[in-house]
């Protein structure tokens, strides 16, 4: 093979969830830097490609489900990637507590799937599990580190731990190349409805174009680590290319009220969130995760990684973006 040759041969990366928040940025961020991008997707009645729209003709698409081993399995075989992003999951935590067993077949079980593929095709191939946060739960220290011991509080949240479990468990049995990012919440306007973050901003943003009045909410009190998506999805990356499989902690190091979100989202608008907002006990939780707030430094250290977005750049950012999203709507309606 020539040089030039040599220089044209692009790695390629499979992300499972391209279709979520996180597979869209990383997707964006792999194609940048000269990827060859496949996403696995699940057949629904319709596409739901709304967050990788704009970079649809750049990626390849297999179909396969987390719950489906062939499918695994195949799109292993029929793409040889050298780096596999394991993003796809069940991801609600409130979800979890009413579907429990669809969450453990999903957000646990199928990391086994898809260890078990990679063993199977080509066990050179790089992995990268998206662990969560959730584990700490009831958190034995603050702030958390890698070292923490966890606590889940939900199903969600021991789901993860399997996953993050099984991948340490393949990577000391089997010599495998998999790393574990064990991320805190992550937000973007990319974020689903469902999530606090993006209920605020899409609610406040609401309220401010006279569609809304009242915004529902829960646990007001519950203090979070949120950090930008776009910023965490590097870090996914840095992990595959160090020479050594680890786990990483991946966060801000600040941590802010649900109370303190709405403060800053609904004062951007030079509104008072007081005035807008009611608690409603239906979105509280049987277990609640009080607490989180992480400590990056062994990211800093070994990545070179920090988080480059404020939490004041995240809310205003997320406020604008549905501003923009709902005010569009409405000169459509017009
Ligand atoms: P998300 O927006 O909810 O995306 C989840 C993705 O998983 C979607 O593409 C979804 O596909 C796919 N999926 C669900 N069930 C599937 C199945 N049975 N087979 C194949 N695909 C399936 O989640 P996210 O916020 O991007 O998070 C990415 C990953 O990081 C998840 O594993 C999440 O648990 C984890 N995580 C997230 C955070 C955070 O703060 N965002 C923090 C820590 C860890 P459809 O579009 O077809 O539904
Ligand atoms: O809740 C409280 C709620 O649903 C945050 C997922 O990406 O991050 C996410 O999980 C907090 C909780 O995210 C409402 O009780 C109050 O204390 O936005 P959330 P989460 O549960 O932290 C982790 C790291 C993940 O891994 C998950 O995949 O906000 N809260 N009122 C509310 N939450 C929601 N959803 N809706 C409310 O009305």
């Amino acid at each position: 093979m020539t040089t030039d040759e040599e220089e044209l041969e692009m790695p390629t990366a499979l992300i499972t969830g391209i279709t979520g928040q996180d597979g869209s940025y990383l997707a964006e961020s792999l194609l940048d830097k000269g990827y060859d991008v496949i996403g696995m997707v699940r057949r629904s009645s319709t596409v739901n490609y709304e967050r990788i729209a704009h970079i649809q003709g750049a990626i390849q698409f297999v179909n396969g489900d987390l719950l489906d081993q062939m499918s695994l399995i195949d799109a292993v075989k029929q793409h040889s990637p050298d780096e596999v992003y394991n993003l796809a999951a069940q991801s609600f935590v409130q979800t979890s507590f009413g579907q429990p067993v669809l969450t453990g077949e999903t957000t646990a079980l199928s990391v086994t799937r898809i260890l078990d593929a990679i063993r199977n095709v080509d066990p050179s191939t790089r992995f990268y599990q998206a662990s969560s946060s959730e584990m700490f739960g009831k958190v034995a220290e603050v702030p958390q580190n890698e070292n923490t011991p966890f606590y889940p509080r939900s199903p969600y949240g021991v789901a993860k731990v399997y996953g993050h479990w099984i991948t340490v468990n393949y990577r000391e049995s089997y010599n495998l190349h998999a790393s574990s990012g064990i991320l805190f919440n992550h937000e973007s306007p990319r974020r689903g409805l469902e999530f606090v973050t993006r209920k605020i901003s899409y609610g406040a943003a609401s309220i401010k174009l006279g569609l809304e009045d009242k915004l529902a909410l829960g646990n007001l009190d519950a203090k979070r680590d949120w950090g930008f998506a776009g910023d965490y999805v590097e870090a996914m990356w840095m992990m595959l290319q160090e020479d050594s499989p680890d786990d990483y902690v991946i966060c801000t190091g600040m941590t802010h009220s649900v109370r303190e979100f709405c403060d800053v989202a609904f004062g951007h608008l030079g509104l008072s969130y007081e005035e807008h907002v009611v608690v409603d006990e239906k979105f509280f939780r049987p277990a609640e995760v009080d607490l989180l707030v992480g400590d990056y430094s062994k990211a800093a250290k070994k990545l070179q990684w920090k988080p480059r977005t404020t939490f004041e750049e995240l809310v205003t950012m997320m406020v604008d973006a549905d501003m923009a999203l709902l005010d569009g709507r409405l000169k459509g309606l017009a």
